[in-house]
């Protein structure tokens, strides 16, 4: 690969994290219950016991964490919101508590005056306790449809003339598969009643599913009308969704590679941007597959500006599996000849393969032709926790994590000029250790560790390798500053402020303030007065 080619001066990088993976504090400032509290709480729906309760305590610590994101350099952070700090009990009808809307109004302006851009995720999962003791949640599509929208009006109108980026919704797969088939994130719900005394796997997840689709298609149609008018921000989904390779070259196998495509991403990409279920899902599952009146489809096609993609692996597919929720395709991550794909995880379904990575891009960009957002992206060293324990500097030195992002940085740029992707951000997943929700903190795919019992933050070689790379790796789209006079001794010359030089921040908002000073300059000058990045910052 040549590699003197560079992503685009405005192409976004940050960090993502989610509410509930990160805040604690779930009593705070009259924060109402979510269906995360109480699960998390239960003895055996987490790996080690433990709970959302304090997470990284980033409720508290925020302006830590932003200063760490300054650190890192990066353009922009992708978190989100907490639906039950915002209206309690979650209903339309229900009190907006203004103390949950002005915490997260001050995270945006910590943000924000860091010159970093806020891209806001609506709903991670993290849903009212109250809409699911009212009427099941995702279960109930026209209520909850109602009661989302007026959820993200709040936070439109709360939030919007500063915010410009919104995701509706994180990963519609995992809401409904592990919500509501296998029952192992909250509620819990499946047909297995020794996991569950509620839910039926083979209705519930399509129904969920469905919800999903139609609450983000009406909130980005109430942005789309009364909001960006006047806001002027973009909207849309995010889909999780892994690359899928045919086992070997047989036909069947290739087909299943397709047919694992359908289940995991067509159902929820090709209803949004295509306008229809995939039909191999409808052969699948007939009627328990719901369907969307006319009005419906209307508001659902084409109700995302983007595609918001989080991906971390692929899957070597085989004919004749017998998991419906995979299309009854078998993965495996084992080659005919017996190698493995990539480096193994902590978790089981990932493993390190960089090339997946750029084919999935080719292969979404190809079918959906719209620009894509990585919005999630990123690796759990195996035994990560347990080497901590034994001596924490060999857990920052996370070699197989650095291994992984060479691979996808690499792949950026193969897929930005090789494959004619129009690929625009990157978010790594994620910015700290922090609740991996069923395994509670074992798993850490922080890029930042953290210690559990101090909350001490320490960035890990990966994180270092990462802000070098985009530091070194974005063209610089700055003009030449103008040569100043040469010093002489009896007047030194101040260096020229990069803020003057460059102007306003090209990125982002018109609302946003410029940059204070560029990013280049703020990296250099970190990098050399940085206690964190000792030596010269190589990964
Ligand atoms: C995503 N799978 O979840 C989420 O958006 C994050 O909140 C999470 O921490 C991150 O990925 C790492 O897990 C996933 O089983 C959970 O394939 C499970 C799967 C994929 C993504």
């Amino acid at each position: 690969m040549d590699t003197t080619k560079k992503l685009p001066a405005d192409f976004m990088w940050g960090f993502a994290t989610a509410s509930f993976q990160i805040e604690g504090s779930t009593d705070a400032d009259g924060r109402g219950p979510s269906i995360w509290d109480d699960f998390s709480r239960t003895p055996g729906k987490t790996a080690d016991g433990r709970n959302g309760d304090v997470a990284t305590d980033s409720y508290n610590r925020y302006k830590e964490d932003i200063a760490l994101l300054v650190k890192y350099g990066v353009k922009s952070y992708r978190f989100s919101i907490s639906w039950s700090r915002i209206i309690p009990l979650g209903g339309r009808d229900d009190p907006v508590n203004a103390a949950g809307v002005k915490w997260y109004s001050d995270l945006i302006d910590e943000l924000l005056k860091n010159g970093i851009t806020p891209f806001v995720t609506l709903y991670h999962w993290d849903l009212p306790q109250g809409l699911h003791d009212r009427y099941l949640g995702w279960l109930n599509k026209d209520e909850i449809v109602k009661d989302y929208v007026r959820y993200a009006r709040v936070c439109f109108a709360a939030w919007g003339d500063r915010v410009k980026h919104w995701l509706t919704m994180n990963e519609p797969w995992c809401i409904s598969i592990l919500g509501y088939s296998r029952g192992v994130f909250a509620p819990g719900r499946c047909s297995d009643r020794e996991r569950s005394a509620l839910g039926d796997s083979s209705t519930e997840p399509y129904i969920a599913g469905h919800s999903v689709i139609l609450a983000s298609a009406s909130a980005v149609q109430a942005y789309r009308t009364e909001f960006k008018p006047t806001q002027g921000g973009q909207i849309g989904i995010t889909l999780n969704g892994d690359w899928a390779m045919p086992y070997d070259d047989a036909p069947e196998n290739v087909a299943a590679a397709q047919h694992a495509l359908d289940f995991a991403i067509g159902w929820f990409a090709d209803p949004i941007y295509l306008g229809y279920y995939p039909p191999y899902m409808r052969e699948v599952l007939g009627d328990r597959l719901p369907d969307f009146t006319a009005e419906e489809w209307a508001v659902v096609k084409g109700s995302s500006d983007f595609y918001g993609m989080n991906t971390y692996t692929t899957n070597l597919c085989k004919a004749g599996g017998r998991d419906e929720v995979q299309g009854n395709v078998e993965y495996t991550f084992t080659r005919p000849d017996g190698t493995e794909l990539g480096t193994q995880a902590q978790c089981a379904w990932l493993q390190d393969y960089p090339d997946g990575f750029r084919a999935l891009l080719k292969y979404l960009y190809g079918r959906y032709k719209l620009p894509i957002y990585c919005t999630e992206n990123g690796f759990a060293v195996k035994d990560e926790s347990a080497i901590a324990a034994a001596n924490v500097e060999d857990a920052l030195a996370d070699g197989d994590r650095v291994h992984y992002y060479q691979g996808t940085t690499r792949a950026l740029v193969q897929s930005v000029h090789e494959d004619g992707v129009d690929i625009r951000a990157y978010f790594p997943w994620s910015l700290l250790d922090n609740f991996e929700w069923a395994d509670g903190y074992v798993t850490r795919f922080g890029v930042t560790y953290v210690d559990y019992e101090t909350q001490e933050r320490r960035p890990k070689e990966s994180g270092k390798f990462l802000a070098k790379w985009f530091a070194e790796n974005l063209e610089s789209g700055e003009k030449p500053a103008p040569k100043p006079p040469r010093p002489t001794a009896a007047q030194p010359v101040k260096p020229v402020s990069a803020a003057k030089v460059n102007g306003s921040a090209k990125h982002g908002s018109a609302t946003k303030p410029a940059r204070p000073v560029s990013l280049k300059a703020r990296m250099a000058s970190w990098i050399r007065s940085s206690k964190l990045f000792v030596g010269d910052g190589k990964a």
